[in-house]
Order: structure tokens, then sequence, then C-alpha cells
């Protein structure tokens, strides 16, 4: 039985209920057509290859099928479930998002979007909590969660981290979180400031009321993280923060899978997530590598912050739609924005992403001119003013902080 590319594509194609569909954006090669590109596609992401075999048995329903060929560059790609090993995520994207992404016969190939079929999906765990994270563990009701990233990035040792801690745990945030770059240095070891952020989270709980948290970032070699999670479990912590792209995907699902028992939520920072979806032409979208998240089970996800703020960032508002949507029973995925955010424009970005996310700040806290626990009280301000329906001017006339704050960097 012959395997060759043609057999790869269909236009006609219409995909069954089980299988995973990709949609990616293509460029052919400047020798290629696009029918023949993306035939390639679907031919070297299953089973075929650059040569024409002969093979004894029929595998033919494995093979994927490109179909819904687009004149915006688009191309549907259809995989039969039986392609990928249950629960395997590396499995898959060696198939759907692999050698493909090198192949001459594409000038730029995109994995644009993933739609899930539920005999795979159901083989993750997906979230452990997701957005009820808020009420569960967090007193955040209906206002965003609020959480910060004491600057500088690294350098601070761990009293000094506890304490930007305890100022904007004191000014009204929910929850300190580790910068990525901060992990286990000589500077600031990872028990001391585990440790001694917990003991200042207790005082500030208790002089406040409300739950207060951190977010722990145990990005390392996979088993040390797990150690790490567990250390922070004993520590009284509920969450830990994962890097998920530099530390990868089965990395984070051994988290997942071992931090079960521990009840631990995981908030998932992306860093090296625009080496795969800054162009626009090639690579992997955001939206899909927020996708492989949620399967995964990350139950806080950095989707950026809708235009606003530091970094680019693509469809934040789309990619927290998916977040939300159904996904054959798996829980949703709390959205979080970050990035270059402040008191002034908190308004702008909840307007387009909706309350129930967690936005974050750092510098729009720790560099307020009356220090951190006046950012903080700023940033609290400037989210329960919206929840309200009040304007941050209106709430300033209030909170002191709050002008103070919005003088110095504007509401834009
Ligand atoms: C924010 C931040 C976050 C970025 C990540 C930083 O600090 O701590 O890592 O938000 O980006 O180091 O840049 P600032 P994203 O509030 O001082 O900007 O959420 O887009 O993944
Ligand atoms: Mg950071």
């Amino acid at each position: 039985m012959g395997i060759q590319y043609d057999d790869f594509l269909d236009t006609a194609y219409s995909p069954a209920a089980d299988d995973l569909r990709c949609t990616f954006r293509i460029v052919p090669a400047s020798d290629m057509s696009m029918e023949a590109a993306a035939a390639r596609v679907a031919s070297e992401s299953s089973n075929g290859t650059w040569a024409a075999l002969d093979v004894e048995t029929d595998v033919s329903r494995l093979s994927a099928v490109a179909y819904a060929l687009r004149d915006d560059g688009t191309v549907k790609v259809a995989y039969p479930a039986d392609l990928f090993e249950d629960g395997n995520l590396a499995q898959v994207l060696s198939c759907i998002a692999g050698n493909i992404m090198g192949m001459k016969a594409v000038e730029s190939i995109r994995l644009e979007d993933c739609e899930w079929p539920a005999a795979l999906a159901e083989d993750f765990p997906g979230p452990r909590y997701g957005s009820a994270v808020k009420h569960r563990l967090l007193d955040a009701g209906d206002r965003p969660a609020l959480a910060t990233v004491p600057k500088p990035k690294v350098g601070l040792p761990p009293e000094a981290h506890a304490q930007v801690g305890y100022d904007a745990w004191m000014g009204g945030v929910d929850l300190l979180k580790d910068d990525e770059n901060l992990t286990d240095q000589s500077f600031n070891p990872f028990e001391e400031r585990v440790t001694r952020s917990f003991d200042r989270a207790d005082e500030a709980e208790s002089e406040t009321g409300d739950r207060k948290d951190y977010l722990v970032n145990i990005t390392a070699e996979t088993d040390e993280m797990v150690r790490r999670a567990e250390f922070v479990a004993d520590h009284g912590g509920r969450f830990v923060m994962v890097d998920i792209v530099t530390a990868g995907w089965s990395a984070l699902q051994t988290v997942r899978e071992r931090t079960d028992d521990l009840d631990l939520a995981i908030h998932a920072h992306r860093a090296m997530h625009a080496a795969f979806d800054r162009l626009p032409h090639h690579g992997v979208s955001m939206r899909c590598l927020a996708q492989f998240a949620r399967l995964a089970g990350v139950d806080h996800l950095h989707t950026g912050t809708a235009g606003f703020g530091k970094l680019a960032n693509e469809d934040t508002v789309g990619i927290n739609a998916w977040l939300r949507s159904d996904l054959h029973g798996l829980a949703d995925v709390l959205p979080v924005a970050s990035g270059g955010l402040h008191p002034g424009i908190v308004d702008s970005v909840l307007d387009e992403t909706g309350g129930d996310v967690m936005i974050q700040a750092g510098g729009g806290i720790h560099g307020h001119p009356d220090g951190t626990r006046a950012g903080a009280e700023a940033f609290r301000a400037a989210a329960e003013a919206w929840v309200e329906g009040e304007s941050p001017d209106e709430r300033a006339e209030e909170v002191p902080a709050l002008r103070v704050a919005l003088d110095k960097w504007g509401t834009e």
C-alpha cells in the first residue's frame, strides 16, 4: 500500500467527532502551492514523510488530513484521536507543532488554534481550582484578585522581600508573587524567603482579617520543583508559581500530578512565550499555549493586558474567553493581567477583560512616591472603584494614595 503526500489532502473532508482539529496559518515556499504545502504539513505531523512509502499494513486510519484551505492563508488539519498517547502533552505537541515548524515546504507556519475533542481533553486533569480560586483560597469576592511582584526583580534579601510583602498585603493586595528570575539564589535563598514571607503573611492576615497568600516561584528541575512545592505546603502556602514555558510541559504535568494531594493551586507565568507567539506568521499562538496550559492543569495564567501596559500581547480578550469556555468538563482558568500596570489604567484593562481576573502590578505599586503600602492602597482602590462603577478620579477624592498615583502616572 502506498503513502504519498496527495493522500493527506482532501478539501471536501468532514472530520470525525474525535479528531483533533488544528488551524494553521501557512505561507508556502516559493516553489510550492498552498495545497502541496498543506498536504506536507498533514503528512509530516502524522504518518507520512518526504519519500513515498510502501507499507504492508494499512496505516491510513492514522493519517492526518488537510482540509478547509482558505484565502486568508489558513488551513485546517484533522488528526485522528488514536495518533495520540493518553495525557502526554509532549507527544501531542511533537505531532502538531513539531518538525513542521522547520519544513522547507513552508516559508512560515503558525499554529493558530486547536479544537480539542472529548477523547483527548478528558485524558488531562485540567485545573484543580480554576477561577474558583478567588473564593476558595482568597477573599477577593466579586473584585479581581490582586497580586504584586516585588521590585527590583532580583537583589532583595529575604527579610526585605518579606517586608515588601507585608506592606503590600497591608495596603490591600491578596497575593505576593515572586518574579520570574527569582528562585533560589545566594542573595535570597528559597527556604528562608518562604519562611520569612509566610511569617509576615500571618501578621498581615491577623491585622486585616483577610486571607493573604504568596505565589511562590518553584521553577527548577522537576524533582526539585516538587520538593519546593512540598515545602510551600508544609509552611501553609496554597499556591505555587511555575514558569511553564521555560520549565516545560512535561515538568508542569508532573507538578500538577504531584501537587494534587497538597491542595495547591498553580500560578502559570509564561516567560519565553513570545519566542513562540510574537511573530504573526510563524510559531505557536498564545491562544494555543493557553490551551496546553489549561489541559496540563494550571489555575491562573498570564494572558496579557489587552493592549495596555509595557508588553506586546495578542488577543487577550479572545484567549480569556477560551479559558472560560466549556472544555469537556475541565475547570476553567483565571486569567492574569500583568506587565506595566498601574492604578491609572486598571479601569481600562478591566473594561476589556471584565472583573473575573487577577491583576498584578510590580512597578505600579512599588514605584509609588509614598512607597509600597500606599501603592497597594491605590491599586486596590482603583480596582474597587471599577467594580462599583466609579471613576478613578472620583475615588481619588477619598483615597489620597490613589490621587498621588494618578498624578504620577496619569490614566493612560
Ligand atoms: C510585571 C512582571 C511580569 C510580567 C510578565 C515583569 O512587572 O513581573 O513578569 O507581567 O508578563 O517582570 O515584567 P511590572 P506577562 O508590573 O513592573 O511590569 O504577564 O505578559 O506574561
Ligand atoms: Mg516578572
